[in-house]
């Protein structure tokens, strides 16, 4: 069917004045969207009708895209890397954790804009399935906003006042799975052939036995296997993470079209980013671990050329936990633009293994190993999140690098380890991990996830100042340590060129949270550690200086203030590693005129500077040969 029949299918649901400009978008998009969705569907007999009802459901979300949402489109669309600057500043929450509810959340707006947040990603907070939910990420309704924690109204009203401060509300579009309560998946049991082809089922185990052959676990402890015996289907349904979320099937064309729609329906509450969650795992196929597959980057790619039609002031976020060499493409091209932000989980959980092993090896080749991005898209840096640190990510870097861990001579954890060859980079991999769960002489407090095969690696979890020494230091200067650490992490997500967001409570140094053991329905699963409330008390001393919180709290706005001055420090902006520091050292330059150091052992390095330097944090000059102390970071402005 020509081109444009299918985008009239749109136009004709528009009034007369949005006629114009969603005709222009759709000179520019309709002809993607149609390649793409051909791609996965064509095939279908009733593609050209289905489609054409796709195109007129985007019309009447485009018609019901309130006023102020346009606006902001049109505004972005002039600009479309408005979200790369080194003004740009991230934060993550829960909703029930930081605010109580949504309204808790909007009265505590004045301090995320007092930390220069212009970017808030609230966890789940729709309603999730009733009883174990994964933290909300086992939706049951991608309409309603969780009774427990507020109104449709007043996340409304929230978007509302967060638009007004400048702080664009990230939410995450579980895509992958809706949970076993959800309307389809209730359907579905109760006999409905169309909601239950919305699922992978199977009446017996031959499929799910072929699948299992080649997938990998997410949770192998909690949640073993990938598919679940479903009583009132009589069959098994595949559901990769906890058994009651079921994976939607993309082969499926309705579910495209619902999941769009669903999520274009958010987007018009004023939701500005989308953190897509689990995009690795769209789409199945025998033989592979049904992980980043082709249509899976066709469908996110098909879903921004929606957003670029509809909604083109909306942000796209993968969540895709992937090993390196994968990443790039959840970003797409400068042709075949996918998300706009990805998830940088290697260069993450790179730095916490160069604190472990002392060394930087690992941290350079993530670095060496990240190419350089399509215009309008980046990475989003960042020091730990509500999930563990998940270090098979790195198996690639840790095979690569050798045995890692000198740190100016001081054994690092994996200074004993061969690791060339997979076994070897587990074994090495799982040796951070055990540093991370306080073993191997660690000042770590945190746990394993995951895993109870001492010689496989899956995860680690605690929170960032538990990790980093303060939980257990005994000593003044034991926990000025910690600070450095929780500091240096800080300053490779602010400056490394990325999109940087924070985590709640690492900035008030916020510890591990233990009630988790005492809720029966999280007690398995200690990534509950790093999902502590909001601690007012320490909030009230984030100015004051003689305190802990209020150490990092003050240092670490003073790095988000220095970095917002800095254009160089801009997502995007030119980032070269360099090659003359010790192992111990990461040595990032930022074009010609500013400079990172960090020194991630426990050990002085030197480094010799070439010219004039001014360091911006300490605000004095600095030439000639610089001495690292133990931890410690120098953010260099040449003179
Ligand atoms: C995501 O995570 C979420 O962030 C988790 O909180 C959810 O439990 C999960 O999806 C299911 O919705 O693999 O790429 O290892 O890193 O579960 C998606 C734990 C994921 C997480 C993993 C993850």
């Amino acid at each position: 069917m020509p081109s444009k029949v299918m985008s009239d299918r749109l136009l004709a649901v528009l009034p007369d004045d949005l006629r114009p400009q969603a005709a222009q978008r759709l000179a520019a998009a309709e002809p993607v969207l149609r390649r793409l969705l051909a791609g996965l569907y064509g095939g279908r007999a009733d593609f050209d009708a289905w489609l054409g009802d796709l195109m007129e459901s985007l019309g009447a979300l485009y018609s019901a895209r309130p006023p102020e949402l346009r606006a902001l489109d049109a505004q972005r669309a002039a600009q479309p890397d408005w979200f790369l600057s080194q003004r740009m500043l991230g934060y993550c929450a829960y909703v029930q954790n930081f605010g109580g509810d949504l309204n808790g959340v909007a009265a505590r707006i004045p301090y995320l804009r007092e930390l220069g947040v212009s970017y808030l990603h609230l966890l789940p907070f729709l309603r999730p399935r009733a009883g174990e939910n994964d933290g909300g990420f086992a939706v049951a309704s991608f309409d309603e906003v969780d009774p427990a924690l507020g109104s449709n109204a007043d996340l409304d009203a929230l978007t509302t006042q967060l638009r007004e401060a400048g702080i664009s509300l990230c939410s995450d579009f579980i895509l992958n799975h809706v949970a076993d309560d959800h309307a389809w998946a209730q359907a579905a049991k109760a006999g409905d052939a169309a909601a239950r082809a919305m699922f992978h089922v199977f009446p017996d185990r031959d499929m799910p036995d072929r699948h299992e052959r080649t997938l990998g676990q997410v949770f192998p402890q909690v949640a073993p296997g990938n598919f679940s015996f479903v009583d009132a289907l009589d069959s098994w349904v595949w559901t990769t993470f906890y058994p009651y979320q079921w994976d939607l099937n993309y082969a499926n064309p309705a579910v495209f079209a619902e999941m769009a729609a669903a999520m274009l329906r958010l987007a018009n509450r004023g939701i500005e980013v989308f953190r897509l969650d689990s995009t690795a795992f769209l789409w199945k196929r025998e033989g592979t671990n049904s992980m980043n597959q082709p249509e899976a980057h066709q469908l996110l790619q098909a879903l921004r050329a929606i957003v670029d039609i509809v909604a083109p002031g909306v942000l796209l976020k993968a969540e895709a936990i992937v090993p390196t060499r994968e990443l790039p493409a959840y970003l797409g091209s400068a042709q075949a633009p996918e998300c706009h932000i990805a998830y940088h989980s290697s260069l993450m959980a790179a730095g916490w293994v160069a604190l472990a092993e002392q060394g930087t090896g690992v941290l350079r080749e993530v670095i060496r190993n990240t190419p350089s991005l399509p215009a309008a898209a980046t990475w989003l840096s960042y020091v730990r999140c509500h999930d563990d640190i998940g270090w098979n990510v790195l198996r690639a870097e840790a095979a690569a690098t050798g045995s890692g861990g000198s740190g100016g001579g001081n054994a690092g954890v994996g200074a004993s380890i061969a690791s060339n060859g997979s076994n070897g980079s587990a074994a090495r991999l799982a040796r951070v991990a055990r540093f991370f769960s306080g073993a191997e002489g660690s000042y770590a407090i945190g746990a394993a996830f995951q895993s109870t095969d001492p010689n496989a690696a899956h995860g680690s979890n605690g929170m960032t100042a538990s990790l980093t020494g303060l939980q257990s230091a005994g000593s003044d200067e034991e926990r000025a340590l910690a600070l450095r650490r929780m500091l240096l992490l800080h300053g490779l997500a602010l400056s490394f060129g990325a999109l940087p967001v924070l985590y709640m409570g690492d900035e008030l140094a916020m510890e591990n949270d233990y009630s988790y053991l005492q809720r029966p329905q999280h007690a398995m699963d200690s990534r509950w550690l790093q999902r502590p409330v909001f601690d007012q008390q320490r909030w009230k001393h984030r100015y004051d200086v003689s305190t802990v919180p209020g150490m990092m709290h003050q240092a670490l706005a003073r790095l988000v203030r220095i970095r917002r001055r800095h254009d160089a420090l801009a997502a995007n902006a030119p980032r070269t590693l360099l090659a003359d520091a010790p192992d111990g050292m990461l040595a990032l330059a930022r074009g010609e005129r500013f400079l990172t150091l960090m020194n991630f052992s426990g050990q002085p390095q030197s480094y010799a500077l070439q010219g004039a330097w001014r360091d911006c944090v300490a605000e004095q000059a600095a030439d000639g040969t610089l001495v690292l102390e133990p931890y410690a970071m120098h953010w260099l402005e040449r003179e």
